[in-house]
């Protein structure tokens, strides 16, 4: 009478264990939960923005990670027109501790985190003639 022998009991056993275990390993590497920001990578090169136009949920966090690829440093400025009209006759050279202002120096790259309401923002570089050379994207909300 032939049965099944121990030793490949314990194989099978042992392999069901290994697929449970990669199984439970994988589903700790799901997807986040919803408080954790979408992330949106902005790169700037050539004095352009890289997308130029981003949608995003309203009323949800979103990371925006910026890199700079240009030899020249540039910024990122995000707001409304009041906002904008501001920053185009601003004198900062450079902004460090506003999420809605980040300066990216040559090479370099920074995250900042926001959470629009519905509607549309235009991030523009206000450094001399960048908007004008076409350094303006925008962001919808919906
Ligand atoms: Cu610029």
């Amino acid at each position: 009478m032939r049965g099944v022998s121990l030793p490949r009991v314990r194989a099978f056993l042992l392999t069901v264990f290994a697929l449970a275990l990669a199984a439970s390993a994988a589903s700790a590497c799901a997807p986040a939960d919803a408080s954790t920001p979408m992330v949106v990578h902005v790169r700037i090169h050539y004095s352009k923005f890289e997308p130029a136009s981003i949608e995003v949920p309203a009323g949800k966090p979103v990371t925006y990670v910026i890199t700079n690829d240009d030899p020249i440093d540039h910024e990122w400025l995000i707001g409304d027109a009041t906002f904008h009209a501001r920053h185009r006759t601003g004198t900062e050279s450079a902004h460090g501790d506003r999420v809605d202002e980040v300066s990216v120096a040559a090479g370099q790259t920074k995250s900042t985190t926001l959470t629009f309401t519905a509607g549309s923002y235009l991030f523009i570089c206000h450094f001399p003639l960048h908007e004008q050379y076409g350094m303006i994207g925008i962001v919808t909300a919906r």
